[in-house]
């Protein structure tokens, strides 16, 4: 009898140790834990092959799930559920996350890359010395429109969208900063205003839109417009860079009252399990050959000056999308106006949305 417990016993511990090494053989071949990354980026917002290029490379594993609003990835990544790897904010988020100790400082020996960002995107205001963020793309809000389905003018204002000639014609991108901006700078508000007045101000102003907007939607936006289902967009500049090279109706401006430039960098949250394969993902996404194709995919405007070079002429002497300083020193970026007010700004688009549908 005590010879079968102690038989049973080395079993158990064979077993144990057998299925222990069959673990570490799985990490190191990248099924789980350490060779892992996992990715969250807004939509249409890679080259797909670079993942795979990245995941060749390394041995390292990605898992990749999109966003399409700062709102929604920031509620995400507060509520620490998936513990994601890396994160792609915009500025303002970028300030309000480092605000609320979500993010990990970024160890600069081992992103060497860096270099090849245009200084003109380093240390700015809402994350001096890039402790905690390196730059991806950048860009402007701005109004796609179709010449054939609007008729008459081009759209040169915000204003020009409460035309009741446009009646139904109008595909909003779905965020609350973006929305309530364009309704702030139609009025001659700056689109970073707190004054309670002003901003009741704004959301009368998008009832009153109302009648316009045909729908408020995500990365869809760009299928319905490409495929004239409605004939104005208020969209993300690369996102209409990307379907005017689909239907050259379609044009691109950035209206007379200002708009907001904005700045989207790569972040580690706080709760990454990998943050060496992050650091390895961000100097990847730097490489200049990388970076260009990831460009020439998404139609954004990229920072990285040595991957500008590699583009075609054309492209970075884009204005619309290639803006020099002389305009986007006009224009505004999304400041980070503190918990309070940032749910706020929300809960006015809600309400508008919901008058809208
Ligand atoms: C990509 C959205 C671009 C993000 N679909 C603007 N910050």
């Amino acid at each position: 009898m005590k010879k079968l417990v102690q038989l049973f016993a080395l079993i158990f511990l064979l077993s144990a140790a057998i299925l222990f090494a069959l673990d570490r053989l799985n990490a190191t071949q990248g099924y789980s834990g350490e060779n892992v990354l996992n990715i969250y980026n807004w939509g249409d917002y890679i080259e797909p092959e670079l993942i795979d290029q990245f995941e060749k490379e390394t041995g390292i594993k990605v898992v990749y799930q999109t966003f399409d609003s700062n709102e929604a990835m920031m509620t995400k990544v507060e509520q620490g559920g998936t513990t994601y790897d890396i994160a792609v904010p915009s500025d303002y988020a970028i300030a309000k996350m480092i605000d609320e100790d979500l993010l990990i400082p970024l160890d600069q020996s081992k992103i060497p890359n860096v270099k090849h960002i245009d200084p003109r995107f380093l240390d700015v205001s809402f994350d001096p010395g890039n402790k905690y963020s390196i730059p991806y793309f950048w860009g402007t809000v701005g109004i796609v429109y179709n010449r054939d389905l609007i008729g008459g003018d081009a759209i040169t204002s915000w204003k020009d969208l409460w035309k009741p000639e446009y009646k139904n014609q109008i595909l909003l991108a779905d965020g609350a900063r973006e929305v309530m901006g364009m309704s702030l700078n139609s009025l001659g508000y700056s689109l970073n205003e707190t004054d309670e007045a002003k901003l009741q101000e704004a959301k009368r102003n998008l009832m009153e839109l109302t009648p316009n907007i045909k729908a408020i939607v995500g990365d869809e936006i760009k299928l319905l417009l490409a495929n004239e289902e409605a004939g104005i967009g208020v969209v993300w500049s690369g996102d209409a860079n990307e379907i005017m090279s689909e239907n050259d109706k379609l044009d691109y401006v950035v209206p007379s009252e200002g708009s907001n430039v904005w700045f989207d960098n790569i972040v580690i949250p706080k709760t990454a399990k990998n943050v060496e394969g992050a650091h390895k993902f961000i100097d990847f996404m730097l490489d200049p050959e990388n970076a260009a194709k990831n460009t020439d995919y998404v139609g954004y405007s990229t920072p990285n000056k040595d991957a500008l070079r590699l583009l075609d002429p054309e492209v970075a002497e884009d204005e619309r999308f290639y803006p020099g300083e002389d305009v986007t020193d006009k224009l505004e970026v999304y400041e980070n106006l503190g918990k309070e007010m940032l749910a706020h700004y929300n809960e006015l688009f809600l309400e508008f949305k919901m008058h809208s549908k």
